[in-house]
C-alpha cells in the first residue's frame, strides 16, 4: 500500500484555472480514468482523470478555488498491485510523491521541518474516550482561513453533538475526513498552515500519534507533529444537543441565520434527523413558493387568479397606496386576531331628545353635535370602567399592557381609502370639544391632510356607518387594540315597555373583540355598561 499524491497535469500552461467541480470526496474509491476534478479556463472545460485506482484520503482543492499545473489535487491510498500497475501519468511532470509507513523517509524529508513551513496536523481531541464517532459535518473546506476556536467538524455520538474547534488560526491545506466517517481521539482532521505569528503550544503530543498515523497511512500524518492536546481544546468541545431542539452544524446555522430561517421549523434529512444545508435551502424554496401561491404567506390557499374579461368588459385600475395599506392592515388583523362579535341595541331616544335640545347651542358654537361625540364619551367611560378593553397583548406573548390614557380611533371613509384618525384623551374632553375635533379630523382625513401622528396611539376604535345605513356588521379589530365598536343606523322601532309598544329610537351596535385578550363575560359586561350609558346619558355625569 502506498500514498500517491495526484497533481494537476499539464493544462496547456494555463494558470489560475477555476475548479468548478470536485468529483470525489475523502473516502471515495476511484478507478483509473475516473474524473477527479473539473477545471474551467477561459477556453475550455477539462476533466482531470485519475491516473491510479485507490481510495481518496485527502483532498487539497475546493470548488471555487483556482489551480495551475503541479498543484496537488488529492492523495490516494493505492494498493500495492495498483501502484505497480503501469499507468498513463499525464498528471504530473515530476514524480508523484510516494510515501508509506514502510518508507517514510522521503516524506520526512519534506515534512520534518514544520517550524519552517509552519504547518500543523490537527487531530481529534479527547472526546471522552468515545470511538467510532460519526463525523456529521465538515465546517471548513480546503483554502478556508480559520481562526482559533472556529469549528472544524461536528461529531455526533449517541448522546451528544460536538463541535471540534480549531486550536490555531491558519489556512486549511488538506482535509483528511469526510462527512459520514467515523473517528476517535487522535485521528487526523486536517492540515493547517498556521497564520503568521501563531506559535504551537509545546504540550504533550497526543498519545495515539503512532496509531493515528498507521490508521490513516498518510505520509503527512506519519511524520508531521501532532497538535497539542490542550485542555482548551477539550473544554471547548460544545455539546449542542443540550442547547437546541434540532441538530445542525455551525455552517448550517450560519446559513439559516443569513436567510432568516428558524431551524426549529426545518425537518432534518441527515443522519439522526440532522439538518443539512439542503434542508434549509428546500425550506426557503418552499416558503417562497408558498408565499407566491398565497396572499398572506400563511399557508392559506390562494384565491384563484381569474381572467374576468372572459365574462364581460372590465376595467383594471391601480390601487391607491392607502388602499394597499388597508389591505395589509385588515389582513393582518383578520389573520392574527380570533374575533368574536356581539350585537345589541341601545335605546337612544333620550339621548336623541337631549341632542335635539342642544342643537341651537351647537350651531351657535359652530359645532355639529351628532351621536358620535356621545358615543366617544360613553366609550371612554366604559373603557375606564373595564380596563381589559383599554389594553393590548404585549408582543412578547407573556404580558398585557394596560393603558392609563384613553385615545379612541374613528374610522373615516375617504375617496382615497379608509383612515382612522385618533382623538386623544377622550375622557378629559367635553362633548363640544369632541364634536369640534371629530369635524376637524374628518375634514383633514377627506383632504388627505392627516399626519402619521394623527393616526397613532388609539386604544379602541369606533366605526360608524350610522349615516350610511345597515342594521349591523362585524367590524375588524384594529390590532393591537383589542376591541372595536361598530355603529349602525339608528331606526325607530316598537319597543314593549311592559304594557304597550312605544316608538323608540334604537341604535344597533356590534362589538368585535380579540378573544385572546377578552373573554365573552368581560365583553358582555362592557357592552351592557355601554348600552346602559347610551340609554341614560344622565349617567355620564355620575
Ligand atoms: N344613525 C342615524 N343617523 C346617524 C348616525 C346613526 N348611527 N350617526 C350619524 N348620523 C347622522 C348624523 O346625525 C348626521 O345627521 P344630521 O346631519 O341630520 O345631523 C348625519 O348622519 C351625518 O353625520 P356625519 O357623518 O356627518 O357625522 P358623524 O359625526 O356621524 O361622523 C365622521 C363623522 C367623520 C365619522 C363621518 O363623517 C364619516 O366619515 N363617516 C364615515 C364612517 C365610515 O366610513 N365608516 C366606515 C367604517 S368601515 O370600517
Amino acid at each position: 500500500m502506498s500514498i500517491e499524491t495526484i497533481k494537476v497535469p499539464d493544462i496547456g500552461g494555463a494558470e489560475g484555472v477555476d475548479v468548478i467541480e470536485l468529483c470525489v470526496a475523502v473516502g471515495d474509491q476511484v478507478n483509473v480514468e475516473d474524473s477527479l476534478v473539473v477545471l474551467e479556463s477561459d477556453k475550455a472545460l477539462m476533466e482531470v482523470p485519475s491516473p491510479l485506482a485507490g481510495k481518496v484520503i485527502s483532498v487539497s482543492l475546493s470548488e471555487g478555488g483556482t489551480v495551475s499545473e503541479g498543484d496537488v489535487i488529492l492523495e490516494l491510498e493505492v494498493v500495492a498491485e495498483s501502484a505497480d500497475t503501469p499507468t498513463p501519468t499525464p498528471v504530473a511532470d515530476e514524480p508523484v510523491l510516494a510515501a508509506s509507513n514502510e518508507a517514510p523517509a522521503a516524506a520526512q524529508t519534506s515534512l520534518e521541518a514544520p517550524a519552517e513551513n509552519n504547518n500543523e496536523t490537527i487531530t481529534v481531541p479527547d472526546i471522552g474516550g468515545a470511538e467510532g464517532v460519526d463525523v456529521i459535518e465538515l465546517c471548513v473546506a480546503v483554502g478556508d482561513t480559520v481562526s482559533e476556536g472556529d469549528s472544524l467538524i461536528v461529531l455526533e455520538t449517541d448522546k451528544a453533538s460536538m463541535e471540534i474547534p480549531s486550536p490555531y488560526s491558519g489556512e486549511v491545506l488538506a482535509i483528511s475526513l469526510a462527512e459520514g466517517d467515523q473517528v476517535a481521539e487522535g485521528d487526523t482532521i486536517l492540515q493547517l498552515a498556521l497564520a503568521a505569528g501563531v506559535a504551537v503550544v509545546a504540550e504533550k503530543p497526543v498519545a495515539s500519534e503512532a496509531s493515528a498515523a498507521v490508521k490513516k497511512t498518510s505520509a503527512v500524518t506519519a511524520t508531521a507533529p501532532t497538535p497539542p492536546r490542550s485542555t482548551k481544546v477539550t473544554q471547548a468541545v460544545v455539546d449542542k444537543s443540550k442547547s437546541a431542539s434540532f441538530y445542525a452544524g455551525p455552517a448550517v446555522r450560519k446559513l439559516a441565520r443569513e436567510l432568516g430561517v428558524d431551524l426549529d421549523k426545518v425537518a432534518g434529512s441527515g443522519p439522526r434527523g440532522r439538518i443539512i444545508k439542503e434542508d434549509v435551502q428546500s425550506f426557503v424554496k418552499s416558503a417562497l413558493a408558498s408565499d407566491e401561491k398565497t396572499a398572506g404567506g400563511s399557508g392559506i390557499p390562494a384565491v384563484p387568479a381569474i381572467d374576468f374579461s372572459k365574462f364581460g368588459e372590465v376595467a383594471i385600475e391601480p390601487l391607491s397606496k392607502m388602499h394597499k395599506l388597508t389591505i395589509v392592515n385588515m389582513q393582518r388583523s383578520w389573520l392574527n386576531v380570533p374575533h368574536v362579535t356581539q350585537f345589541d341595541e341601545a335605546d337612544i331616544s333620550d339621548l336623541e331628545a337631549f341632542r335635539s335640545e342642544l342643537k341651537k347651542e351647537a350651531e351657535s358654537r359652530g359645532v355639529k353635535l351628532t351621536p358620535l361625540p356621545f358615543l366617544l364619551k360613553i366609550c371612554a367611560m366604559a373603557l375606564r370602567e373595564h380596563p381589559k378593553f383599554n389594553a393590548s397583548l404585549h408582543a412578547d406573548g407573556e404580558h398585557m399592557v394596560f393603558k392609563n390614557y384613553i385615545h379612541i380611533g374613528m374610522a373615516v371613509d375617504t375617496p382615497a381609502g379608509l383612515v382612522v384618525p385618533v382623538i386623544r384623551d377622550v375622557d378629559k374632553k367635553s362633548l363640544w370639544e369632541l364634536g369640534a375635533e371629530i369635524a376637524e379630523l374628518g375634514n383633514k382625513a377627506k383632504k388627505r391632510k392627516l399626519m402619521p401622528a394623527d393616526m397613532q396611539g388609539a386604544c379602541f376604535t369606533i366605526s360608524s356607518l350610522g349615516n350610511i345605513g345597515g342594521s349591523g356588521f362585524t367590524p375588524i379589530v384594529n390590532a393591537p387594540e383589542v376591541a372595536i365598536l361598530g355603529v349602525s343606523k339608528m331606526a325607530v322601532q316598537p319597543v314593549w315597555d311592559g304594557s304597550e309598544f312605544l316608538p323608540r329610537k334604537m341604535l344597533p351596535l356590534s362589538l368585535s373583540y380579540d378573544h385572546r385578550a377578552v373573554n365573552g363575560a368581560d365583553a358582555g359586561r362592557f357592552f351592557t355598561f355601554l348600552i346602559s350609558l347610551l340609554s341614560d346619558v344622565r349617567r355620564l355625569i355620575l
